[in-house]
């Protein structure tokens, strides 16, 4: 009952803020859709006159998590803008191939509503979208999209980019967070965390890595995604081939790694990300190295011999970050990301950690892999 009374209201919302948009046709059914655990997303279908039917997405921008919507719809325009342009330009499909923002009535990219910061995108549909890859060849096909999509980028104007989480790869800052979480203790769940917290603490070192290299000004920094889960890909349903990026609220200034690293840890896993049993958590070399050669693909050849080599290392600090990050939440009481019952993120936390313990017993093979496809 409380289930349904809450949909009741989400949908009441959903009109509210869907009146606003530049919609054509009745309101046939709000569903909600995907798997994220960020913004509340939904499904909307419209019958348009004679036309049949048309779905659309609309979104409700998570505010704790995005302070600023306006400026975060302002990079995604622009980002979405110039990758229409540059497939066009290849011949490619714009309204399949990169996310289309649906404007308000009033011409701007989101409404706003007592409930919050909405928007609104096609919908692409005739896609699969995985939590976790079904074979090798869905990874590389996801690998050539995060690639292409940092390629086509290459020239993208970065300085006209708003950083939408401040620090969001900074894994130094992020080591520092779950220190204070963990000394606040708000909640009182450190202590059941001992052995989680001692994992990350022996892991210091690697929380620096990457962003000491950036201080010193080591490393390219690029236009990069920075949240390349697998199911911020859309795979087209029948060719399978990799199609659409998606989730494009962190495209800021970041390092190749970030990209390569998150996808390998959420797509490479041979278990879900929230796992109970810890046996089947490991890295499936297999997946590691088909996303390894889609991306490098994708890239088409702009990545340093550096940044090819550190490729395992993107992976492994991306895997730690994450299980520090759902470990800070859990020690938070849950205010970051969505959780379906009380133990989730540090479930979450727990599949993260065994599978950077996982990463260290094969990072000769990950290194040899990666080697034997330049
Ligand atoms: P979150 O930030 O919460 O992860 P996403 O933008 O990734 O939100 O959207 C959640 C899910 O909704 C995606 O994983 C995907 O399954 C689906 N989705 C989002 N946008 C589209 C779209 N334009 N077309 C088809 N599916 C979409
Ligand atoms: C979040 O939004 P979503 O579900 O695609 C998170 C990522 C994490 C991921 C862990 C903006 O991704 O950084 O790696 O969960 N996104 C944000 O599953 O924090
Ligand atoms: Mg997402």
């Amino acid at each position: 009952m409380a289930m349904e009374n809450r949909m009741r209201q989400f949908t009441e919302e959903v009109r509210q803020a869907a009146c606003q948009f530049s919609f054509e046709g009745i309101l046939e059914k709000v569903e909600p859709y995907g798997n994220g655990h960020i913004n509340d997303t939904f499904l909307l279908t419209y019958a348009v006159g004679k036309m049949g039917c048309i779905r659309v997405i609309l979104q409700r921008m998570n505010q704790k998590v995005f302070p600023e919507p306006e400026a975060l719809m302002e990079n995604v325009v622009a980002v979405t803008s110039f990758l229409r342009n540059r497939i066009v330009r290849n011949g490619g499909d714009p309204y399949r191939e990169t996310l289309n923002v649906i404007p308000a009535k009033d011409g701007k990219s989101y409404v706003r509503t007592e409930g919050g910061f909405w928007r609104s995108f096609m919908f692409v549909a005739d896609t699969c979208c995985y939590d976790q890859a079904e074979k090798a060849e869905d990874l590389y096909e996801a690998g050539m999209a995060f690639g292409n999509f940092q390629r086509l980028l290459a020239d993208f104007p970065a300085r006209k980019l708003h950083e939408t989480i401040r620090d969001f790869h900074n894994t130094k800052k992020r080591l520092a967070d779950f220190q204070k979480a963990l000394r606040e203790d708000a909640v009182g769940r450190a202590g059941r965390v001992q052995e989680e917290t001692a994992f990350v603490l022996e892991r210091k070192k690697d929380a620096c890595f990457f962003q000491e290299m950036l201080e010193r000004g080591e490393l390219p920094v690029r236009v990069t995604h920075n949240d390349t889960k697998l199911n911020n890909v859309l795979l087209d349903a029948r060719t399978r081939r990799g199609l659409c990026v998606i989730d494009l609220d962190t495209t800021m200034p970041g390092l190749a790694m970030y990209d390569f690293g998150d996808a390998v840890r959420s797509g490479a896993s041979t278990a879900a990300e929230d796992e109970k049993d810890l046996s089947r958590v490991s890295l499936d070399l297999n997946f590691f190295e088909k996303y390894a050669e889609g991306f490098l693909k994708g890239c088409g050849g702009s990545l340093t011999q550096r940044e090819i080599s550190l490729l395992p290392m993107g992976a492994k600090v991306m895997t730690y970050e994450c299980g520090m990050r759902f470990l800070t939440d859990y020690l938070k009481n849950d205010v970051y990301f969505k959780t379906r019952y009380p133990e989730h993120n540090l479930d979450r936390a727990r599949t993260q950690f065994r599978l950077v313990a996982d990463m260290e017993q094969k990072r000769q093979k990950m290194e040899a892999v990666i080697a034997g496809l330049q």
